[in-house]
């Protein structure tokens, strides 16, 4: 497919006015997204659990205008007040789907959104709300043309997630969801995530991940900045190369149910994000010394318990521990005796692997 394949021929019916409300999860990548070419291009696959408990539900309420207007009309609302400062995000992600949803500039849009987890908890919430975005308007350009299909609805979605926020387009589906052309991974797109298409042994069924917020301030260096700074940085394409060969190892993995050797790939992948970080230029650093403590507990109780406790990190210093459901007792224990007390404020958050965006 290219992206042609997603601009509409034509709209056989007409909305003057309507509404629609998507609950939308966030996702964590197991293999990382990082560094990215034009047009929200990866520069190399990944693949995520869906969540299930962090979610965005965003309302998108639709009338149409008398005359198609010159720019985009849209006010937005975050958990019941107007939110100024979202509204570039938005208007860059209005702009650059347009014209695959040539109908925006014909409405007027009221979008009001809020997030389960709570505001600056240092959990990214541009992956749940772009794709809960992403899939509202796609519920109008459904009514615009109600014969669409349903694989395509999906998959358009998760294409128009994708220019909102890269990691957006993995949150469409469950339970996991890989975003970027991959030799071993058929029907794999740098344009849109797919339901990852092999097997996955029961182990990884319900697998758990509790959040413990370690800093919940605001980064001090945005993704899009740190996706721009592995242009030009020395271990680019050997990075780039390890994503490759680790979702092939994967592959293996996932089948056979080998938790050992799924660990030694996450926790690679979730040093490694921030390695590149460190050792670009300018260089920084997200984690937090609790986050370096946290990992360490991990590593030991792992040895000490025979359990599967994993870890991985995302573009901050919150720490996503990872375990299948079996241990939960187990690990929940270590976890509220050993790790809380590493968290602001003792806050965390249990959420588990979920099935994807619903439409309320
Ligand atoms: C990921 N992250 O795979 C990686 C790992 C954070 C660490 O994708 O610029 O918000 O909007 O495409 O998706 C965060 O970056 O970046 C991210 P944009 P995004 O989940």
């Amino acid at each position: 497919m290219t992206d042609k394949d997603f601009i509409p021929s034509t709209y056989t019916t007409d909305k003057t006015e309507g509404k629609v409300t998507y609950k939308s999860p966030s996702n964590i990548a197991l293999v990382k997204y990082w560094g990215k070419k034009e047009h929200q291009i990866p520069a190399n696959p990944s693949i995520s659990f869906t969540l299930d408990i962090c979610a965005t539900t965003t309302t998108v309420s639709y009338k149409k205008l008398k005359n198609k207007a010159s720019d985009f009309s849209f006010e937005l609302l975050f958990e019941g007040k107007p939110k100024e400062d979202f509204k570039p995000k938005i208007s860059t992600f209005l702009k650059r789907t347009e014209p695959y949803l040539p109908f925006l500039k014909a409405y007027h849009f009221t979008i009001e959104t809020s997030n389960s987890f709570p505001h600056s908890s240092g959990i990214a919430s541009s992956a749940s709300g772009m794709s809960a975005l992403a899939l509202c308007l796609m519920e109008l350009e459904r009514e615009l043309n109600p014969n669409m299909d349903s694989d395509f609805f999906k998959r358009k979605a998760s294409f128009l997630a994708r220019l909102g926020s890269g990691s957006a387009c993995r949150s469409i589906k469950g339970d996991l969801m890989q975003w970027g052309a991959h030799k071993d991974t058929l029907n794999s797109s740098d344009l849109f995530a797919i339901k990852y298409p092999y097997k996955v042994h029961p182990v990884f069924k319900n697998y758990q991940d509790t959040i413990l917020l370690v800093d919940k301030g605001s980064k001090q260096v945005s993704s899009s900045l740190g996706h721009n700074l592995m242009h030009d940085h020395p271990f680019a394409e050997q990075r780039f190369d390890q994503a490759h060969k680790n979702l092939t190892k994967l592959k293996r993995i996932f089948e056979e149910g080998n938790l050992l050797e799924f660990i030694k790939i996450v926790e690679s992948e979730a040093l490694t994000l921030h390695a590149m970080m460190m050792t670009s230029m300018p260089y920084f650093i997200l984690i937090k010394p609790n986050t370096l403590e946290i990992i360490n507990k991990i590593w030991d109780f792992r040895a000490s318990s025979n359990t599967h406790v994993s870890f991985t990190l995302d573009a901050g210093a919150n720490v996503h521990v990872l375990y299948p459901e079996n241990e939960k007792e187990k690990v929940y224990q270590f976890i509220s005796n050993e790790l809380v007390a590493y968290c602001e404020n003792g806050q965390y958050i249990c959420d588990q692997i979920g099935k994807g965006a619903k439409k309320l």
